[in-house]
């Protein structure tokens, strides 16, 4: 039975992708990099989930041999790369750059008000997702999930599994009572691995991915009822843990979601 929902952030909950990269190059820019991500370079290097193991990604590809910028290794570049990023990307969104994607508020109220809970499994920072739920839903957005996953309790980045299975822990619930909602290959492949059904919404950053494991994809949740998503969980057999998925998450305590 359906008692779960395990949403994605970047791409699922809202389209932010766009907003992240600018947050990148304005980090480039104030650190005199001269590096600079297109759109096109971008949504290429987000095939490498988490905003610090992208910049190295690069930093590989454009300078292998470079280990020190202005006299800072490459860890601490890095840091301070992302510190200034993620400062950026908060401003921006608490400025109102993003807006939740069509159909995910509602869905949060109907699946709350049906006694289904949320949970949140994410690569990005956890300031990047207090920052669109406050804007999004208020002051009081962390009552409404039962437990979040993000860059600072699963170090194992997407595709591996290890936050959705954090979050399987925190909700203490089987696989096959959970619904996850992603946007992107590494997230369905991350989902699928810990043996969850998910609904797939592209993005234009993701809309060539393959999504073939999934269980739907939508262009949105704009025209998506609750009792649609119960019709579609219903339809399918558990997809089959990925191999050993079963033994890699640490438990993340988890908090009682608030009635709304
Ligand atoms: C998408 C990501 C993140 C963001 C950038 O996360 O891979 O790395 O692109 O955020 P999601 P950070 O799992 O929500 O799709 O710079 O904080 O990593
Ligand atoms: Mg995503």
């Amino acid at each position: 039975m359906l008692q779960a929902f395990i949403f994605d952030v970047d791409g699922t909950l809202a389209d932010t992708e766009r907003v992240h990269l600018a947050a990148f190059n304005h980090a480039f820019e104030q650190e005199g990099l001269g590096w600079h991500w297109d759109e096109a370079h971008y949504t290429e290097l987000l095939a490498i989930s988490g905003g610090k193991e992208r910049m190295l990604h690069h930093w590989r590809q454009v300078s292998p041999g470079l280990t020190d910028i202005g006299g800072a290794g490459v860890t601490d570049t890095l840091n301070r790369l992302h510190e200034i990023k993620t400062a950026f990307y908060e401003s921006a969104v608490a400025d109102g750059a993003v807006t939740l994607r069509p159909g995910v508020l509602r869905l949060m109220d109907e699946a709350l008000a049906a006694g289904i809970r949320l949970a949140i499994a994410t690569t990005t920072s956890p300031v990047n997702i207090a920052a669109l739920l406050r804007k999004a839903i208020g002051a009081d957005w962390r009552m409404h999930f039962v437990a979040i996953g993000d860059a600072s309790t699963a170090p194992n980045k997407k595709p591996h599994p290890q936050v959705y299975l954090q979050m399987l822990s925190a909700l203490d619930l089987p696989a096959q009572d959970c619904l996850a909602f992603e946007d992107s290959a590494n997230g369905l492949a991350a989902a699928t691995g810990a043996g969850l059904r998910t609904v797939v919404t592209p993005t234009s950053f993701t809309a060539h991915h393959d999504f073939a494991a999934a269980l739907r994809v939508v262009p949105d949740l704009g025209a998506v009822s609750l009792t649609q998503l119960r019709a579609w969980h219903g339809e399918r057999a558990p997809v089959p843990l990925s191999h050993g998925a079963g033994r890699s998450a640490q438990p993340v305590a988890a908090k009682p979601a608030a009635a709304r």
